[in-house]
């Protein structure tokens, strides 16, 4: 439970206690029992290494037509709720009174990265957004706000909560790799990092 700051982004080491790991990661698996994980391909066509489902109001997803929160799955059913768990998190970190609209799940393999980008699909970069690592490292990569700067790296483990918020907000981030075999929480392996925003 230390708080770093890096270049803005407060982490918040080993937030969540194995039990509390344990219960997300059950909430987890009843969303994507009903929206299962998908594998997004980019606007230029490329598939995404990293799968990915989202709960709330809104989801977010990329396909030939863009990036993009949209009210569906790809299967064409509504998103299910955010988990309790996952709110309990926002509120306990951030004191907000608006809640996120979306809570996108990324499930990363042993072979999945995720490429330096902004999250800039959100209507006010003035809400914060709330990043909840379980299962395998990751490591994290971060800039600033322009490609191209400088970066520093930090590996996030699970239970680990990053909030996003003021100046840090639209800074460059990515996940470099995964760390195989890091962490007992997923029975089979992997990295799952939620994100909760607001999108409206
Ligand atoms: C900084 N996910 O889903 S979480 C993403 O671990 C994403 O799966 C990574 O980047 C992951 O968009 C990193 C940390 C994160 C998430 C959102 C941010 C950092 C952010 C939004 C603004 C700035
Ligand atoms: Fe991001």
């Amino acid at each position: 439970m230390t708080i770093l700051d890096l270049r803005g982004f407060e982490i918040h080491k080993n937030h969540l206690s194995t039990t509390s790991q344990g219960k997300l990661l059950n909430a987890v698996r009843a969303v994507v029992k009903v929206a299962p994980f998908f594998r997004p391909v980019t606007p230029r066509g490329q598939k995404m290494s990293v799968r990915m489902t989202s709960a709330g109001k809104y989801g977010w997803l990329t396909d030939e037509k863009g990036y993009r929160y949209v009210d569906r799955h790809p299967d064409g059913s509504a998103w299910p709720a955010i988990p309790d768990e996952a709110l309990a998190i926002w509120d306990a970190l951030t004191g907000l009174e608006k809640r996120p609209e979306c809570c996108l799940i990324n499930y990363y393999g042993p072979e999945a990265k995720m490429g330096l980008h902004q999250d800039k699909d959100e209507a006010d970069f003035r809400w914060p957004v709330v990043s909840v690592s379980l299962g395998d490292e990751g490591l994290f990569r971060i800039g600033g706000q322009k490609r191209g700067g400088k970066t520093e790296s930090i590996w996030l483990q699970s239970g680990d909560v990053v909030v996003m918020g003021g100046e840090a907000r639209l800074n460059y981030h990515g996940i470099d790799r995964i760390r195989a075999g890091s962490s007992t929480l997923l029975p089979k392996g992997g990295r799952i990092n939620l994100t909760l925003r607001v999108v409206e």
